[in-house]
């Protein structure tokens, strides 16, 4: 394969956002290395564009060997990642704290949390190597506006933003980049559906509404990624123009 292109891996590419970034970085020229669990989704992914554009590579973001193994486990004219997208997470539940199941902490913490964290921590060096990269993450506006319900998703997302703004400060003076997007509502993606356990409880969650969708976050992607090299966009907060903060809380009972 040619090595014109330059090397994007997306994870979490089976669905939703990062499925529609994979697609929309192939259209920006970049061969894409697309990850998930659900493996026949990123054959289908890659059978969508030209052959050798999209690498499909079964990666579970809590298989710590498996991060960590990265990039040597890739195909050697796949190891050169230029762009990394952390993108892959999930939100469980919409309980108050106390009612919620300890196990769906754990599974946001090591998907949204450590599984980012290994995978840059693994790609990373490869960039500072070459003095070029990009590292763009998946953030939320969860991660700065609080609501019920959200409690350890909404500190996942927090810790995306301010673990991005410290690599920033460990890249002064690398041409290394990164940036957080942080969206409010979106649809068009299984979020709701996995946190809700529900195809119904999903839809209701966007009835009545004109939501992000995947294809507008695909495009703040590229717009990011896009940028002269000597300009790093840090973070970007989107919503959808049906939303917007709504104040402070009152208890009157
Ligand atoms: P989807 O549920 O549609 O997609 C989530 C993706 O993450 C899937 O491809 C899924 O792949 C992958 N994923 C989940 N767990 C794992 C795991 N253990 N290992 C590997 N991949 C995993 O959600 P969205 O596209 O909506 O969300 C994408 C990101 O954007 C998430 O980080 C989410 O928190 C964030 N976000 C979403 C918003 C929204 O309203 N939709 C708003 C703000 C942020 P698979 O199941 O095949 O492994
Ligand atoms: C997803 C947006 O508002 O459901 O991160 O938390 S929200």
């Amino acid at each position: 394969m040619s090595q014109k292109f330059r090397i994007a891996l997306v994870t979490g590419a089976t669905a939703g956002f990062g499925h529609a970034i994979a697609l929309r970085l192939v259209h920006e020229g970049y061969r894409v290395i697309a990850t998930g669990r659900r493996q026949e989704r990123l054959e289908a992914l890659a059978g969508q564009v030209e052959a050798g554009r999209i690498l499909p590579l079964r990666l579970d973001m809590t298989d710590l060997p498996a991060l960590r193994a990265l990039p040597h486990s890739l195909p050697q004219e796949w190891q050169a990642v230029d762009v990394l997208v952390n993108n892959a997470g999930l939100a469980l539940g919409l309980e108050k704290a106390w009612q919620t199941n300890p196990q769906d902490w754990e599974t946001m913490i090591a998907t949204n949390v450590t599984g980012l964290v290994e995978i840059t921590r693994a790609l990373l060096p490869g960039m500072v190597a070459r003095n070029s990269g990009h590292v763009v993450s998946l953030g939320s506006t969860a991660g700065t506006y609080p609501y019920p319900g959200a409690n350890v998703y909404g500190a996942t997302k927090a810790f995306v933003d301010q673990f991005m703004r410290n690599l920033r400060s460990d890249l002064l003076g690398r041409q290394v980049r990164a940036t957080t997007i942080a969206p409010g509502l979106c649809g068009g993606s299984e979020f709701s559906q996995v946190r809700l356990g529900d195809q119904g409880k999903a839809d209701a969650v966007y009835a009545g509404t004109a939501p992000l969708l995947p294809q507008d976050i695909a495009e703040t992607v590229a717009w990011v990624l896009g940028q002269p090299a000597h300009v790093n966009i840090n973070h970007v907060e989107m919503m959808p123009t049906c939303q917007a903060s709504a104040g402070l809380a009152v208890d009157r009972s």
